[in-house]
């Protein structure tokens, strides 16, 4: 590798941002068992505390999502202050009409105009939220959907649907947005009423600019090409954020590149094609994860460090190369200039740039090595440990 084509890596990898989940903070699990550990914050504060050290350990993890209620304080423009003062900002807030008995029909779309209501009014309120903590995003998931054939009119859910997102689309500020995210099934096993990437964008498109497509990576059914999802939206400018996690069945929640690190380096490799991943791209890059059995702090920096993985192999590609093979139909030759890139090791460089941004070389040794993981666990006893309330 030449010396331009290594400070053209290092520059694209030292603005990429990678924002954490409050809520992967926190214990979670399955709907089995969730299991508690040792250490996990009982308070927004505490969740905003252990993002701060994975942006100390990885510099590139500056912002950390809220979850509502789950973070619900009475004062967020404290919040962002004490944030501030950690090192870190508040990022996309995250809305939650999934955990109520009301919401058992649904939502947004539920046939009862009191509940769609009550629904509505909690997405208004993490608007307010949103001009408080300063963020830009909503981010919006809906477990809505039926479980039976004849449950409910599949067209006057939509019908409710895009009244409620319209509702919430004109409150909003002229910097705010608005990302709809999809979700194949689950809860909801028959219909789900924001399914796929299609019918997201459809909403997207009608409701107008602010409003955008987020991709999360685990909501999709074996084997969909998530690469070329990613590529029609970019085109259409309607790609407006991810929620990296990975999957090996359903919505596993499991730490991003871990189950299919090649897939990662697809993506990845159409988000570089289009000069896409760093903060002017508009996207939001997010982890949406949870740790039930693996330690949480040192998995989420483990994360942080596979997309930037995936990215500098994605960097690495010889795009002269590529679409010389392209051009000329080349078929194995193109093949084989992604593959030579998704091979080669790229962590000597990581290493080497975290060195010359002041980090360690190696952030999960780093961690270990603080004693900050033993500092939580004597500080952090009784009190309610945060969940996700599940
Ligand atoms: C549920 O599947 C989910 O993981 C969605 O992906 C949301 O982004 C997240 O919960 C938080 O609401
Ligand atoms: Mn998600």
């Amino acid at each position: 590798m030449t010396d331009s084509k290594a400070d053209r890596m290092k520059a694209a990898l030292r603005e990429q941002r990678i924002e954490t989940p409050s809520w992967a903070y926190g214990n979670s699990g399955t709907r089995f068992k969730v299991f508690a550990q040792a250490g996990v914050p009982r308070s927004p504060e505490e969740k905003i505390a252990d993002a701060a050290v994975v942006h100390r350990l990885t510099g590139a993890a500056p912002t950390v999502a809220l979850h509502i209620p789950w973070d619900k304080v009475d004062d967020y423009a404290e919040l962002a202050r004490f944030a501030a003062d950690q090192g870190v900002g508040l990022g996309v807030i995250n809305a939650n009409v999934f955990q109520d008995d009301d919401y058992k029909l649904g939502s947004v779309t539920n046939p009862d105009p009191r509940v769609r209501r009550k629904a509505v009014d909690h997405l208004l309120e993490c608007v307010d939220i949103m001009d408080a903590t300063g963020s830009r995003d909503l981010k919006l998931w809906f477990s809505d959907g039926t479980n039976y054939p004849g449950q409910d009119s599949i067209r006057k859910r939509q019908d409710r649907l895009a009244a409620a997102l319209r509702e919430v689309y004109d409150r909003l500020g002229d910097d705010q947005r608005m990302l709809l995210e999809y979700k194949l099934f689950e809860p909801a096993f028959y219909t789900t009423d924001v399914p796929d990437w299609g019918t997201s964008y459809a909403h997207c498109v009608e409701l107008g600019d602010k409003a955008g497509v987020c991709i999360d990576t685990g909501h999709h059914a074996p084997g969909t090409n998530i690469e070329f999802i990613v590529a029609f939206l970019l085109r259409a400018g309607k790609l407006a954020a991810f929620d990296f996690n990975s999957r090996f069945y359903a919505d596993d929640d499991l730490m991003v590149g871990a189950a299919d690190p090649f897939q990662l380096f697809r993506i990845l490799f159409e988000l570089v094609s289009a000069n896409a991943t760093g903060p002017d791209s508009g996207i939001a890059f997010m982890l949406d994860q949870c740790h039930n059995i693996e330690a949480k702090i040192p998995a989420i920096i483990r994360s942080v460090l596979n997309v930037q993985e995936a990215t500098a192999k994605a960097l690495l590609v010889d795009t002269e190369a590529l679409e010389a093979a392209q051009d000329s139909g080349d078929v194995l030759g193109a093949n084989e200039v992604l593959m030579d890139a998704y091979s080669s090791d790229v962590r000597p460089l990581l290493r080497e740039l975290r060195e010359e941004m002041g980090l360690d070389p190696d952030p999960v040794a780093a961690y270990h090595r603080s004693g900050y993981q033993k500092q939580i666990e004597t500080a952090r006893v009784g009190g309610t440990q945060a969940g996700w309330g599940a």
